[in-house]
């Protein structure tokens, strides 16, 4: 006669191995099962919705004296090489969005403006495009308040402390078009609001490329 507790050790000795990664990769490898458990359903979903820390897009990175990583700087005397940027993109609840950046290693006590362009950076400062707009001025370069104005672009101004960090935050109303949103530009002075110079502020001095829009 064999006991109940010897057949239920039985039993765990057979299926202890048939567990493990064992030798049959049918069974131990992703089947039909893993892809209907990868596919996260609609409760996923839903608290992937409610919660906005997943679905945000971070950048950190040094500036660098030539383009290739994601940060660069054409005036490093501005924004030194090594300098530290991370800029971050968070869709909200109700369609808004709330835009961060820190910059760490800047000259103390200055003043950058500071905005998300369209394109990506390049090796020349103008390869980051114009300013990504929610509701496109028809007449480019855009200078017109009604259009490049904080609510209808990003800016990002910043004034670095006695340590030269800097923090900026902005939040617009809208979420934005994927593959249009491509960089952050940092700029030689505050951004302007006066007719005719609107969203100007001088030079540009260095660039983040970043994937906005692209975290759903
Ligand atoms: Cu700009």
């Amino acid at each position: 006669m064999i006991s109940a507790s010897a057949l239920a050790a039985a039993a765990l000795l057979v299926a202890l191995p048939a567990a493990g990664s064992g030798p049959n990769p049918v069974t131990a490898g992703p089947g039909p099962h893993a892809v209907a458990a990868a596919d996260p359903g609609p409760d996923a979903v839903a608290l992937a919705l409610a919660d906005p820390g997943p679905n945000a897009v971070t950048v950190a990175d040094s500036f660098r004296t030539r383009a290739g990583g994601a940060a660069v700087t054409y005036a490093p005397d501005a924004v030194p090489g090594g300098a530290r940027v991370r800029v971050s993109e968070h869709p909200a609840h109700k369609g808004g969005t709330r835009f961060t950046l820190r910059v760490d290693g800047l000259p103390a006590g200055r003043t950058y403006g500071a905005h998300v362009h369209r394109e990506a950076c390049g090796p020349k400062p103008e390869d980051a495009g114009p300013h990504y707009q929610n509701v496109k001025d028809p007449v480019q370069p855009s200078v017109d308040p009604a259009y490049a104005n904080p609510r209808n672009e990003v800016w990002l101004d910043l004034t670095t402390d006695d340590r030269g960090t800097g923090r900026a935050e902005a939040t617009v109303a809208w979420r934005v078009r994927p593959g249009e949103a491509r960089s952050v530009v940092l700029h030689e002075h505050a951004t302007e609001t006066h007719a005719g110079r609107a969203g100007t502020a001088g030079a540009r001095l260095a660039c983040v490329t970043v994937p906005f829009g692209t975290a759903r």
